[in-house]
């Protein structure tokens, strides 16, 4: 029997150096991973999980939940991890929809959690940030030793849920062979080996900090300091002992905040990775001046793992996100024909290869219209490919807010604010916002003779949207701008409120 992504974990990992450090020096090697997956794996199948079954995991950044991950891979199960910023309101949404079998969440949310699990016959456990819960309670009887289930390259491994232009958010499918494939890729474009210490900062219920940082450091038996957070000044203590970091835009332009950081603080650092959203070139000039290192920036999605990367050897590009990495076919194609563009010219991204994913969950109609009739996944970024080679991503063919590397659609915003009595309608659009990239903003239209403020929008959307979703300003309209087909022009938007955060 094989176990296509854990077995890979298991031959690299070295059984007496350590995976996960902590702040206060405690530490897990590879073999305590090994053996606490192994309970966690028994517990899951004593519950009564099989292969297949999905487990929803909402919970805080530990050792014991990434160790929860792998105790699902070894037992079949898919992992669904779940926004910690998510209500309660999000959460049956995704329980409804995945119906996973177990629910995995602080003790101090299981009461109301359960009031949304078990109407859909999921049973609910606890795993708190201390490592502490019923979960662990339950494996600690439990033997180390497990039968990994039988699992190929097609089976799923996860299903990560990602917000839709249209509708509620979709849960994308990934199987063994994707993370996998894409891991093993990773590995060996950015060289890392088992002498890398990482910086993870990252939440770990997204692509970029469970499978980009978590998989590509189990597959190079490295180490990993775990972070709860993003905290630049801890980030900066840690430096002098790691090798590597990956972040978000946002983790760059906080980190350059700090006076501490120069060429001394990153001396033992090999390489910075930036990848989720644009990183702005004049971020990457003043990395590079202020420390010599050239931040080394990617292109993913939740759907397809990474895509692209530059170089580690040649040179690092402000403003592009590199080459399609080895495997992976990226090409640029006319959004109205479908034809394949040539270079320099820019269209509709489409991704081939063994990162891209199976699906969406339930959703064979919507998996269908996301795919080319030649099976290229479309991305719905707009960008071009140079004579070099570089792909450039140049704007967005999808309605969508990144702000500090989490994804926002805007139209689950809107639909929420077009709720609150006395709103006609509302245009969600992202502007520049010097921390987070693009801060999300609502233009609401009120009834005539309402009046409505910042703080009553806001105060509306608290339990209803997570906090990062919600608007970090409401601005009041007469009316929309509207182009001649009455849809709404949200590039004029755009343009009016562009200096909204930027402004002294
Ligand atoms: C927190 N807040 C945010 C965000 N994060 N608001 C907008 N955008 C955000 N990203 C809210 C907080 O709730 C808080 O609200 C206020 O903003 C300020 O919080 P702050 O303490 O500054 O936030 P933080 O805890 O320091 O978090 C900022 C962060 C974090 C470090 C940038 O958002 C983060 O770790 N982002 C990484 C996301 C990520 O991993 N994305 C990868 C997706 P208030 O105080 O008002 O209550 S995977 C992906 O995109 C693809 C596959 C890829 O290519 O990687
Ligand atoms: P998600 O669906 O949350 O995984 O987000 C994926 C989206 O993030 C992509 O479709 C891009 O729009 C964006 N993205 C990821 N990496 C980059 C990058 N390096 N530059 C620009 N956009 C990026």
């Amino acid at each position: 029997m094989s176990n296509h992504l854990f077995d890979a974990i298991k031959a690299a990992a070295r059984s007496d150096a350590p995976f996960i450090m902590m702040n206060g020096g405690r530490s897990w090697n590879y073999e305590d991973v090994l053996a606490l997956s192994g309970r966690i794996a028994n517990t899951i199948d004593a519950l009564g999980i099989r292969p297949g079954d999905r487990v929803a995991v909402q919970v805080d950044k530990s050792a014991e939940a990434l160790i929860l991950y792998l105790a699902c891979l070894r037992s079949g199960a898919v992992y669904l991890p779940l926004n910690t910023a998510y209500t309660l309101n999000e959460l049956d949404y995704f329980i409804g929809d995945a119906q996973p079998r177990l629910v995995v969440v602080p003790a101090a949310t299981r009461d109301s959690v359960e009031t949304v699990a078990k109407p859909h016959g999921a049973i609910v456990e606890t795993l708190n940030a201390d490592g502490s819960g019923s979960l662990m309670d339950l494996a600690k009887d439990e033997q180390p030793d497990f039968v990994d289930a039988s699992r190929g390259t097609d089976d799923l491994a996860a299903i990560l849920y990602t917000s839709g232009t249209t509708g509620r958010s979709k849960g994308a499918m990934l199987t063994h062979g994707n993370l996998l494939s894409n891991a093993l890729t990773l590995r060996d474009v950015w060289r890392v080996t088992a002498d890398d210490r990482l910086i993870h900062a990252l939440p770990i219920f997204h692509t970029h900090g469970l499978f980009v940082a978590t998989n590509v450091t189990l597959l190079s038996g490295a180490s990993m300091f775990l972070l709860p957070k993003f905290d630049p000044d801890e980030v900066l203590s840690l430096m002098p002992q790691a090798t590597l970091m990956m972040g978000v835009p946002t983790f760059y332009v906080r980190l350059l905040q700090n006076p501490r950081l120069d060429h001394h603080a990153v001396s033992t650092m090999r390489l910075f990775i930036s990848g989720s959203a644009p990183l702005l070139a004049e971020t990457h000039v003043e990395f590079k001046n202020r420390t010599g290192h050239a931040i080394l920036e990617r292109y993913g999605m939740t759907e397809t793992n990474m895509n692209t990367s530059n170089p580690y050897d040649g040179e690092r590009i402000a403003g592009t996100v590199g080459f399609p990495l080895p495997g992976v076919t990226v090409r640029v194609t006319d959004p109205a024909t479908g034809k394949v563009l040539p270079a320099d010219e820019t269209g509709m991204i489409e991704i081939k290869g063994p990162n891209v994913f199976k699906g969406y969950w339930r959703m064979p109609e919507k998996t269908a219209a996301e795919f080319t009739a030649d099976g290229f996944f479309i991305s719905g970024d707009l960008g071009k490919i140079d004579p070099a080679g570089y792909v450039h991503i140049v704007g967005r063919g999808k309605d969508l807010v990144i702000s500090g590397g989490y994804n926002i659609y805007p139209k689950e915003v809107e639909g929420e604010i077009d709720q609150i009595v006395g709103v006609v309608e509302s245009a969600v659009i992202g502007v520049p916002h010097p921390d987070f990239g693009e801060g999300v903003t609502a233009v609401v239209v009120c009834k005539p003779g309402v009046v409505l403020d910042e703080k009553e929008v806001l105060g509306a959307l608290t339990d209803r949207l997570a906090r990062y979703k919600q608007p970090k300003r409401v601005i009041f309209a007469e009316d929309l701008p509207r182009n001649t087909m009455g849809k709404v022009q949200k590039n004029v938007l755009r343009q009016q409120y562009a200096d909204l955060y930027t402004r002294t």
